[in-house]
């Protein structure tokens, strides 16, 4: 069932894209402004983790060697942004969490794409004619810490197809697939009619899926919805909601659930599913008089 059986765009293809989506994004810029001493005492402990993990190992010259060659080919397969967003971003989101009130924030992945297509609530999805999946409708509002809705909130939402692949990384999907910028009424409320995405499969043909492989691991995320949630005055949340009973759940090689974020959509009765879910924004001080 979670196995795809649509051809699989190549790692080398949803890698590169992944790259180059990166290199362009805003989130590149402040890339090379950390202070010197900040640098310095951040690689430095990196460098000494890895240090203290090749004596506990005693990893071997071929095993050093085989490491250089991997890494090369990641670079080359542009899959660093995959890699490490799967296996790293996690804590990076961790710590930044600590200092964020309201809905729970998650990992953003490599497939955010700015620009999406904006569209009033009620929306419906960019999907094609055919679009395969179990129908489903995603509602509710968006809400500040005081339980006042927030009228004008944008819901950007990006999702997989039912064959686990996104738009603008894999060749055959259109531009702008599943994805969209959902502005909610004067209620602050959005309801956004879409398909259920499948799980998420990292590209075994890759350097990432081969070092999942060489490991023995699984390279399967649970079926994600993704968002960015924000408004004008209030701190945007990067966060993803999942499926309760959906496979991988309780092991996503990325480990990004939690568990305030499980959905659990409800038969509609016309073969469509239907779930609400509230997002609430802190009040961003830095641009709330703006
Ligand atoms: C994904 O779809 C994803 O959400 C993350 C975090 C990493 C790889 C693929
Ligand atoms: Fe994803």
């Amino acid at each position: 069932m979670t196995t795809p059986t649509a051809p699989s765009p190549t790692a080398a293809g949803s890698g590169a894209s992944a790259t180059q989506t990166f290199r362009t994004a805003d989130k590149y810029r402040g890339a090379g402004t950390a202070a010197p001493e900040r640098v310095d005492a951040v690689v430095r402990d990196l460098l000494l983790a890895v240090h203290d993990v090749i004596r506990r190992h005693e990893v071997t010259y071929p095993e050093f060697q085989a490491a250089k060659s991997w890494m090369i080919e990641a670079g080359e397969g542009g899959e660093w942004p995959l890699f490490l967003d799967v296996f790293v971003e996690h804590v990076v989101e961790e710590v930044q969490a600590a200092t964020q009130e309201g809905t729970k924030g998650t990992i953003l992945g490599p497939y955010y794409l700015p620009g999406s297509r904006r569209l009033p609530s009620p929306a419906t999805l960019p999907m094609r004619d055919d679009e395969k999946g179990t129908p489903m409708v995603f509602a509710g509002h968006v809400r500040d810490l005081d339980g006042n809705p927030v009228a004008g909130a944008e819901v950007d939402i990006w999702q997989a197809d039912d064959d686990g692949y996104y738009s603008g990384f894999a060749p055959e999907l259109p531009e702008g697939n599943l994805r969209a910028v959902v502005v909610t009424d004067d209620d602050g409320r959005f309801e956004i009619r879409t398909i259920q995405p499948a799980p998420y499969q990292i590209p075994t043909d890759g350097p990432t899926g081969k070092l999942i492989e060489a490991a023995g691991w699984h390279p399967w995320r649970p079926a994600h919805l993704h968002l960015i949630v924000g408004a004008p005055g209030h701190r945007a949340v990067t966060t993803q909601l999942y499926f309760s009973g959906g496979e991988w759940l309780d092991s996503d090689v990325a480990e990004a659930v939690k568990p305030e974020l499980v959905l659990d959509p409800q038969d509609a009765g016309d073969g469509t599913r239907r779930v609400e879910y509230d997002f609430v924004l802190q009040r961003d001080e830095a641009t709330a008089a703006a």
